[in-house]
């Protein structure tokens, strides 16, 4: 039979091309729609085949279409875990198949970092302490209590547990800032305003909201309305990401301030796709480039916002 010419486990296409085996976290939010589009559209024009595959949110799911990309003997496997624990068993055996494994977008605890040849995504802990700074910054002239309410994102996740850490890190010198209630409401709008309904009921005087994603932040919003209070002013609200919809909800002074979280990583993720496959090195961390917004940014942003 025809040997690959492409090095690892690909013998797939046989014919140079490299076929890329892609398992996506799912689809429970716009950055989420938006990072499927840049991974898809990245590969089309890299001319790299991709296998690509939405565990709605389950892990055992990543792990089905991680195993069934090994069997398929791709080039390369990429993958957003949806939480950082219980990879190592399958990254094992996707590395005695000999086929790279590059983690995108979220992170995994394994100890043994030979199970993977880079990480290319955000600083999650940067951008909760940009949420941080942000607030402190605001009440700086304030003596009386800061009651903040937290949604936190998918239990478990790399993204949930830094921007938690980042947020607090931040906040902790002055103890006026007391985080009152936090929850997760799993990244998506439905959950989140559910959980922020709950908030509104159980929390009397509720003065900040801090959301890990701008999906769950949006949510908040509804159950917000729904409780005849104003979204931006009785309640200041700070969202992650920098979506579309949550730009729209910050120029219209509903949110107070959201920290970007760029889903774009397709087309460094073929770059360095490309370089694995061929056993050229690599940098172990590819960090993403991203920014901050207030209102009037938003605006200024607003109409050439790609997703
Ligand atoms: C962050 C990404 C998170 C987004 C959420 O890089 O993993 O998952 O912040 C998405 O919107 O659901």
């Amino acid at each position: 039979g025809c040997g690959s010419s492409s090095g690892g486990g690909g013998a797939s296409a046989g014919d140079g091309t490299i076929t890329m085996g892609f398992s996506q976290v799912g689809a429970e939010s716009g950055w989420r729609t938006a990072n499927t589009k840049s991974v898809q559209d990245s590969a089309k024009t890299a001319g790299i085949t991709l296998k690509f595959s939405d565990a709605q949110q389950k892990q055992e799911n990543q792990i089905k279409a991680i195993r069934s990309y090994i069997q398929q003997k791709v080039d390369v496997i990429a993958f957003s875990p949806v939480v950082e624990s219980g990879w190592d068993t399958v990254l094992k055996e996707a590395k005695n198949a000999k086929i790279p494994v590059i983690l995108t977008d979220r992170a995994v605890d394994s100890k043994d970092t030979s199970l993977y040849k880079t990480f290319l995504g955000s600083d999650f802990v940067e951008e909760g302490k940009k949420a941080g700074k942000w607030l402190v910054d605001e009440y700086k002239d304030s003596k009386d209590p800061v009651n903040i309410v937290e949604l936190q994102g998918t239990t478990g996740s790399a993204p949930a547990n830094d921007r938690k850490a980042g947020f607090q890190e931040e906040i902790k010198a002055d103890p006026k800032f007391k985080i009152v209630a936090s929850q997760t409401g799993d990244f998506t709008r439905a959950k989140g305003k559910e959980v922020m309904e709950a908030f509104l009921k159980s929390t009397p005087d509720i003065d900040v909201l801090f959301a890990h994603n701008d999906d769950m932040g949006l949510g908040a919003i509804e159950a917000i309305e729904g409780a005849g209070k104003v979204p931006g002013k009785d309640i200041k609200i700070i969202t992650i990401d920098a979506v579309k919809d949550g730009m729209q909800a910050l120029s219209d002074g509903k949110i107070n301030y959201i920290v970007e979280c760029s889903p774009l990583l397709g087309p460094q993720l073929m770059d360095l796709a490309k370089k694995v496959v061929k056993n050229e090195t690599v940098p172990t961390r590819v960090v993403t480039e991203e920014t901050v917004f207030n209102q009037e940014q938003a605006k200024a942003a607003l109409p050439n916002r790609q997703y």
